[in-house]
């Protein structure tokens, strides 16, 4: 079995509800870990729209890197995923971070995601569950203490905390 960390994400449409919503489904095909809290986090790229949720959850699977990233896919546009342009606000956002140690690099999939040492958004959750994590020769709390971390706040929900 591989271990691939999925980061959510949702800013439109009860976001919480969304990431409750795809955690429930990823659930009945991926093997849960670890999940991480809820965290509200001011918008990154593109900043005239809402404040995300986002979380970050370590899964177990059989599935193959491109196979995994369908099935989140499949997921995304099940709950109603748009994608009108780049960094536009969206229902459900789920993107591949780490897959074990691999890195690949096709048109489809580069891993380790290309964004996650400058986004807080995704540093913050990854680092409830693996600080010590390397990427690029420096752990993922040390990639946290350089971006600007202002404005994110832990979210308190109780149907995500007993999940
Ligand atoms: N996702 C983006 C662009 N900007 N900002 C926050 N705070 N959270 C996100 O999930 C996010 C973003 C593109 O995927
Ligand atoms: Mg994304
Ligand atoms: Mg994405």
């Amino acid at each position: 079995m591989s271990t691939a960390w999925i980061a959510f994400g949702s800013n439109q449409a009860e976001p919480v509800a969304q990431l409750l919503r795809a955690r429930q489904t990823l659930a009945a095909v991926l093997q849960e870990d670890a999940a991480s809290a809820l965290y509200r986090t001011p918008p990154w790229g593109y900043t005239d729209q809402p404040d995300f949720i986002n979380a970050v959850i370590r899964y177990r699977t059989d599935l193959p890197p491109l196979a995994l990233l369908a099935l989140l896919q499949r997921v995304e546009q099940k709950q109603g995923r748009e994608r009108p342009f780049k960094n536009a606000p969206r229902t459900l956002d789920l993107d591949v971070l780490l897959y074990d140690d691999l890195c690949l690099d096709l048109p489809q999939l580069t891993l380790p995601h290309p964004g996650i040492r400058e986004r807080a958004f995704v540093l913050y959750p990854l680092a409830d569950l693996n600080p010590e994590r390397l990427l690029d020769g420096s752990s993922v709390r040390e990639w946290l203490t350089r971006c600007d971390t202002s404005g994110i706040t832990r979210i308190l929900h109780d149907n995500w905390q007993a999940a």
